[in-house]
């Protein structure tokens, strides 16, 4: 399909809109402050056509990396009233405030990704050479505190966490939190911003808020937490998008002699191990995992695909994933429905039970096109490039009728449009398994 260029202005339009000097909104309103994997995806974007402004993103970002390496999932640069829970909420006192739980670390990769688009190569270098550190004690941080037993697999303390809020498979983990009795009253915000059809249930932030209350109890101490906090999942999201970030990092730790590819290297060999055994061999399908049952989360989700972007899965597990997709891609009219379409708990609006959203596309397209299966790539790439040109850059779509749902204007929408219509650099041009 042809990129229709007059979108491209468009799109670079939204991500100088929700520029706030040196960070980007994931959109104004919904989501005034800056958040993990937006700021990964939206410096990728920026990265089309303002290169300094790409790399400034990723050093606004980690203003918010704590002193132990964590890097949080939401950067409070300054005051906003139109989102909840805010920096008063999560009380985690530094400068600037920030949330207390991280999410899928694309950083490694996107840094990657930013360096082989760069026309500027000694300012990515001079950049990368500032970065690298912080991102090393980052992922140092996830092995330390979240995978204390060198399981493979992250121990994911809050769906938030997963980027995946309200995904079907955190139901059951998320329905055994207990609501705290004495949580203290709130007032959601999101619902006055997007149709309540299309986001998550009051009883799920019920629950979302007594998480807070537990790690504030806990003292945000990640060790304990791993051991007692009521929600405790092995989640796809982060588990792939970790290892994928581990591979990049070893390799820009050879590229710029860094030295520390051994120590990284055994964390991916036990990642892979790890994700591996999440496979399901009659469903063919990667499935999540509760870690306080020990018991696979049986429903299929567009991260069950993601192993193929990790570069973990075998061959044969890469042509079983294709035949999945192909069975969920004669139930919707767009690929990748966040929620196997003939699953029960399918809701083709409702954010991420049933919805498509283009920066998990562009994983799994990358994905797939690594294994050599170009034509569901570009598949998964052109309903991605189409949705958005028929329904304007929104949060998330429709999987059936294509229509944009969510927030409007949405930068990582536009920033996978910007990489995916403009650069050389489509799945399959870099990076090898
Ligand atoms: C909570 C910003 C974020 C995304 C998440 C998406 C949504 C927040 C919310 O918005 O989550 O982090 O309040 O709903 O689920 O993936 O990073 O775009």
């Amino acid at each position: 399909m042809q990129i229709q260029e007059s979108l491209v202005p468009e799109a670079q339009q939204i991500l100088q809109a929700n520029d706030r000097g040196g960070f980007t909104v994931p959109t104004a309103g919904l989501y005034p402050f800056q958040w993990l994997w937006d700021a990964g995806f939206t410096a990728l974007g920026w990265m089309q056509f303002d290169e300094a402004r790409a790399w400034q993103e990723l050093d606004l970002l980690f203003q918010g990396q704590w002193s132990n390496g964590m890097l949080p999932h939401i950067v409070f640069h300054r005051p906003e009233a139109t989102y909840f829970p805010g920096p008063e909420r999560w009380g985690v006192a530094r400068t600037p405030p920030t949330s207390a739980i991280t999410q899928p670390p694309v950083v490694a990769s996107v840094v990657r990704w930013m360096l082989e688009r760069a026309r500027n190569p000694v300012l990515a270098e001079e950049k990368i050479r500032s970065l690298y550190p912080r991102i090393l004690a980052y992922h140092r941080w996830f092995k330390r505190e979240r995978d204390p037993h060198n399981t493979g697999l992250v121990t994911v303390l809050h769906p938030w966490e997963t980027g995946a809020d309200n995904s079907p498979a955190w139901d059951e983990a998320l329905g055994r939190v207990t609501v705290d009795p004495d949580l203290p009253p709130y007032t959601r915000r999101d619902t006055s911003h997007v149709d309540p059809s299309q986001r998550p249930h009051q009883s799920e932030y019920d629950r979302f808020l007594t998480l807070l209350e537990v790690y504030k109890r806990a003292g945000f101490d990640q060790l304990r937490l791993v051991r007692e906090c009521p929600f405790r999942v092995a989640s796809l999201l982060i588990d792939c998008v970790l290892h994928r970030a581990n591979r990049d990092l070893l390799w820009l730790s050879e590229r710029f002699g860094f030295g520390d590819e051994a120590e990284i290297a055994g964390w991916l060999e036990a990642s892979r191990q790890g994700i591996e055994s999440l496979w399901d061999e009659g469903a063919g399908l990667y499935f999540n995992r509760d870690l306080r049952t020990g018991q696979p989360i049986r429903v299929g989700v567009s991260a069950s695909f993601l192993p193929l972007f990790a570069g973990t899965a075998s061959p044969e597990r890469a042509r079983r994933l294709l035949g999945t997709l192909e069975a969920w891609a004669g139930r919707v009219r767009y690929l990748v429905p966040s929620t196997d379409p003939s699953s029960p708990r399918f809701e083709a609006q409702r954010y991420w039970r049933g919805p498509v959203w283009a920066v998990v596309n562009y994983l799994i397209a990358l994905g797939f096109s690594e294994y050599g299966y170009g034509e569901m790539a570009g598949r998964i790439r052109q309903d991605t490039l189409e949705l958005c040109e028929t329904a304007g850059f929104s949060e998330y779509f429709h999987p059936l009728t294509g229509q944009g749902l969510g927030g409007g204007s949405f930068s990582w929408t536009a920033a996978i449009y910007l990489a995916w219509s403009q650069s050389p650099h489509t799945p399959g041009a870099g990076g090898s398994l």
